[in-house]
């Protein structure tokens, strides 16, 4: 289990891992019920969804099987290899992050605002980070971390915004600290 890779809902939409935590990972709620089952990025049986919460909130967390191992890393894509998650401390406006997700792989920009409200079809999110990454259906649940390598922390799940990795775009992520408190989780 690694942020970034690709995990299929019911098998049949894609999303992609937030971060991994003891017994799973975190991602967006908007992903999965509780209850809905995931299979890997290898679409073998993975785990199952024991929280969600969308819209309002846009986080869940899934319970992985034994084949799987949280590991406490991202994708860095193209970019080169693991980047390893040294912990979840919040950037300010205007930090350099990077997202990393199973449609668009490895992509970086800069916070805009903190407590951002986005409006989307099912409802409103609010809490949200909002910044100038790009990210495309499929990257969704995927991770946004600061953008020094070696020293990567955690910051939200990718839940949704607008334009593409063509053109650029806006994306807006929930942070990971909400996601960690409510269901009691430890990040890797
Ligand atoms: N919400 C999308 C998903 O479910 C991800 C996305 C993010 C799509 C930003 C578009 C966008 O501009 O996969």
């Amino acid at each position: 289990v690694r942020g970034g890779d690709a995990y299929y809902i019911d098998n049949r939409t894609r999303c992609s891992i937030g971060f991994s935590v003891q017994g799973g990972f975190v991602t967006a709620g908007h992903c999965g019920r509780v209850g809905s089952t995931t299979a890997g990025y290898n679409r073998a049986t993975q785990g199952t969804f024991q929280g969600s919460s969308f819209p309002g909130n846009d986080y869940g967390w899934v319970r992985v099987n034994s084949n799987w191992t949280p590991q406490p890393v991202v994708n860095g894509y193209r970019s080169g290899g693991n980047v390893q998650v040294r912990g979840a401390t919040e950037a300010p406006v205007n930090a350099s992050v990077c997202r990393s997700g199973s449609t668009t792989g490895w992509h970086c920009g800069r916070i805009t605002a903190r407590n951002a409200t986005v409006t989307y079809p099912q409802g409103r999110v609010s809490g949200l980070i909002r910044t100038t990454v790009c990210a495309e259906p499929g990257d969704s649940g995927g991770s946004l971390v600061t953008a020094d390598r070696n020293n990567a922390h955690a910051q939200g799940v990718t839940s949704g915004g607008s334009g593409n990795c063509r053109s650029g775009g806006t994306t807006y992520f929930q942070p990971v600290g909400e996601i960690l408190s409510r269901y009691n989780l430890r990040l890797l």
